[in-house]
């Protein structure tokens, strides 16, 4: 805590980056009397420079919601009752430990919720419990989000998290395409002040074009807004390819060298003129050839594709032709085109070598086969593996930071499903929709008194930076989530629930380092692994952690080898951050592709292109549904702040003022999807295209036995409810969130 002396007594400030979303934020917390009082945006942030959020500008309701958990919860006679930790504790162990004895490891299901991309025990421990179990029954939100830029990344550049991120600051020309950034404040491009970023670009000269069926707060800003038939933007690109194609207007730029498979590229294309998708996407041919000259004719363009060019039919071919545009425009690894960040936790690279490339499918599901994608099945799956007897059935459950019954289709399914776990542990602050199936709730301090480091949210930035929060405040007589999470993992260890976390890092580290010091390209190659463990600095095992990847990183010291890199020590003398300068040119050393190429072809998305080929004869006449996230919304949680609660942040159902009058639709409809049906207050405005409706995703807070009072006052419904999950983006093991096919009508 750093004491800022001239306020009032008994208070003080801290800076923490704000947890809450991807854009990472810098926050100046007000402590007052050991709590904190307030928070505002810390203009000294070397990358936030005080931009803030209403969710930001609620740390502190949330931080001391009076429904959050302070003590664990263990089921007693049927009864989740508050306990003792080491109590807490003897039942986790004694519960999984049991399904592991009776069933084997592989017999536990894990599910990973979003907020794990935002913790330091979040990134650090949940692979450890995996490994530890020898589970296949691994799932996460990742197959309700991105999972099909994993798989478009690992397929053209040989690693799934080689993300390109669109460079905001210099980019003369921007295309978003399914994203509303102004809202969701980006999301796999780390930009704090999101919205300010493309005023400047506007300022500067620079064009924004927004593709969206709805009329977005981003679409508002934008130059131009087209508005396409939900899921059809891998056709809409396929078009844009095939333009550049036709008119000449393919320039590889810098990337010339190492691009591989542009000759099946262009062929593929040729069934994809704009005339031939028009129809299918809702959108002019001439509208799609202006987008493609614009594209190519700008000095730097980026294409930035998110949640609504992911989560539908063709997630992965989407995701992939996001790139091939700005491959085939020149855009890929140049100053204002897409870049790819250096975080300081990224190895340092070792040069350009051919890789092992990436695949799915090491292995299926057992019921319904879907393949393995990085080592996780589909949610969507995750109710019928745990309902299907026989070998391989899931017989116990650990959830950390997740609500898969509102955030996974078909909610209901996977409530009667978790319901009959033999043990289900949810490492979770809340008793919601999920957590109350659970027999051992074991709730983390609130983000006061929890460390921050983005590990993930590092390699998606905009500008590279480094920046730490230590917690604001002590903890108050329980664990951190760090400890939590370690004391399963020794759980499944064979060590004992009381043994001492301090053992799970200092394994990781000895094997991180045993490894690096016999890596000849490592910067630590040929040390002794002993003289470098000493050099870490004595505290909790997330922080050596930390300095360990720091050190062995792409800015780091080295262990001493590169004096005035990186440390952890550094980094806690810089606490408004470390700036590490715009994102720099990366080509060809990213590239583990086993040609060492950009691979523009590959053949899983090639056959994929088949399907997408067949889909442009259809024409639904009926409603599609999408999504949309809310400012004062954050998925299906923090719906029960006072702060964030009523207002517009409200669960309707947007329709277009034609729809409504032809089908007489006022004050509330009833949709049927092929998952159930929904009655819910109609919100009409022409910000929607024709025939296409929108639900918030995250409510539906009214079943019984959670503890969100706030929430429960205004529950909304489960939009999830209306899919019944059984469409997926084949290559990604997805779920189609976005563009499905309802029928709507007044509920009388
Ligand atoms: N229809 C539709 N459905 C969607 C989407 C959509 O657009 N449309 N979006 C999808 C997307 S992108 C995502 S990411 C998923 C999200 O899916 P989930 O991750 O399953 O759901 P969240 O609502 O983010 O749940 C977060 C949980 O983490 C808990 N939590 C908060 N902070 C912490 C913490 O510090 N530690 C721990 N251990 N727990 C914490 C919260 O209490 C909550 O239970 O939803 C998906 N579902
Ligand atoms: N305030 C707030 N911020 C959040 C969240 C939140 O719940 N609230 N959630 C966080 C999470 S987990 C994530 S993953 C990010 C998501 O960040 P974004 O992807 O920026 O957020 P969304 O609002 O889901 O934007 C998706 C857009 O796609 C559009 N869309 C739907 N279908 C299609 C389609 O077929 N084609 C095209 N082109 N567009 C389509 C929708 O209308 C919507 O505007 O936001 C994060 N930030
Ligand atoms: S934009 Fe995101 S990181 Fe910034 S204050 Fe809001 S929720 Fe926090
Ligand atoms: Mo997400």
């Amino acid at each position: 805590m750093t004491d800022t002396g001239p306020a009032h007594a008994g208070s003080a400030t801290a800076l923490r980056i704000c947890p809450f979303c991807e854009a990472t934020c810098g926050l100046t917390l007000t402590i007052d009397d050991g709590r904190v009082t307030g928070a505002r945006g810390d203009r000294d942030d070397v990358f936030s420079a005080g931009f803030l959020c209403p969710k930001g500008a609620s740390f502190a309701e949330l931080d001391n919601d009076p429904d959050r958990l302070r003590a664990p919860m263990v089921r007693r006679d049927g009864v989740l009752t508050e306990v003792t930790w080491d109590e807490a504790f003897a039942a986790a162990a004694e519960g999984l430990g049991a399904a592991v004895r009776d069933h084997g490891g592989a017999s536990v299901g894990v599910y990973l919720g979003n907020p794990n991309a935002h913790t330091v025990a979040g990134a650090l421990y949940p692979p450890l419990i995996v490994r530890g179990l020898g589970t296949r029954h691994v799932y996460s939100a990742s197959t309700l989000d991105q999972m099909p830029k994993h798989v478009s990344l690992g397929l053209m550049f040989g690693s799934p998290v080689a993300f390109t991120v669109p460079d905001l600051d210099r980019t003369d020309y921007l295309v978003i395409i399914g994203a509303n950034p102004l809202v969701s404040n980006g999301s796999l491009a780390t930009a704090a002040d999101f919205p300010g970023k493309l005023r400047r670009l506007r300022k500067r000269g620079g064009r924004l074009v927004v593709i969206d069926p709805a009329r977005t707060r981003t679409a508002e800003l934008a130059d131009r807004h087209l508005a396409p038939r939900p899921g059809s933007d891998a056709a809409l690109l396929f078009a844009v390819v095939h333009v550049l194609f036709a008119e000449g207007l393919v320039d590889l730029g810098t990337v010339g060298d190492h691009v591989a498979g542009l000759d099946e590229l262009r062929s593929l294309a040729t069934d994809f003129a704009p005339e031939a998708v028009a129809a299918y996407c809702g959108v002019d041919a001439a509208d799609i050839e202006t987008l493609a000259r614009e594209l190519a004719a700008a000095p730097t363009a980026a294409v930035y594709g998110r949640v609504g060019t992911s989560t539908v039919e063709f997630g992965t071919l989407g995701s992939w032709l996001v790139d091939v545009v700005n491959v085939l425009t020149g855009n890929l690894d140049r100053p204002g085109g897409v870049m790819f960040p250096m975080s300081p936790v990224a190895p340092a690279p070792r040069g350009h070598r051919p890789g092992r490339g990436f695949s799915t499918g090491r292995w299926h599901s057992r019921v319904s086969g879907h393949p393995e994608v990085l080592s996780e099945l589909p949610v969507a799956a995750l109710a019928e593996e745990i309902e299907t007897p026989g070998e391989g059935q899931i017989k116990a459950m650990v959830t950390i930071a997740g609500n898969p019954v509102l955030s996974a289709p078909d909610g209901e399914r996977l409530d009667r499903a978790l319901d009959t776990v033999e043990f289900m542990i949810s490492v979770d602050p809340y008793l919601n929709e999920t957590t109350r199936h659970a027999d051992v709730i074991l709730p983390p301090p609130p983000p006061s008194q929890s460390p921050h480091f983005d590990f993930a949210l590092n390699n998606l930035a905009v500008r590279n930076n480094a920046r730490y929060s230590p917690p604001a405040l002590p903890l108050q007589g329980r664990p951190d989530e760090a400890e939590i999470l370690s004391r399963i993992a020794l759980v499944l260890y064979g060590i004992g629930h009381d043994g001492d976390p301090a053992l799970v890092d200092e394994q990781v580290i000895a094997t991180t380092l045993t490894k690096e010091t016999a890596d000849a390209n490592s910067p630590v190659a040929g040390r002794a692994v002993d003289e470098l463990i000493a050099l870490l600095p004595a505290g909790p095992g997330y922080e050596r952690r930390l300095d360990m990847m720091l050190r062995i990183g792409a800015y780091g010291d080295a262990f001493g080898a590169r004096p005035g890199g990186l440390t952890l020590a550094a980094l806690k003398a810089a606490p408004h951050g470390i700036d590490l300068g715009p994102l720099q040119p990366r080509l060809p050393d990213l590239l583990r592709t086993p040609s060492g190429r950009i691979e523009l072809a590959p053949p899983q998305l090639v056959s994929d292109a088949a399907r997408l080929r067949d889909a442009l004869g259809r024409r639904g006449d009926g409603f599609v549904l999408i999504g949309r996230r809310h400012l004062r919304s954050n998925n299906s949680w923090m719906h029960n702040l006072p702060a964030l609660s009523g207002g517009s942040n409200r669960c309707t159902l947007q329709i277009h003022p034609d729809d409504a009058s032809e089908l007489g639709l006022t004050d509330t409809a009833i949709v049927k999807g092929p998952g159930g049906e929904l009655v819910v207050p109609v919100e009409v405005t022409d910000d929607i295209r024709r025939g296409v409706l929108s639900l918030p995703h995250g409510w539906g807070h009214d079943r019984a036995g959670t503890g969100q009072t706030l929430a429960a006052a205004q529950p909304g419904v489960n939009v999830n409810q209306l899919n019944d999950g059984s469409v997926l983006d084949p290559l990604s093991g997805t779920s189609v969130l976005n563009g499905i096919p309802v029928v709507v009508g007044p509920a009388s």
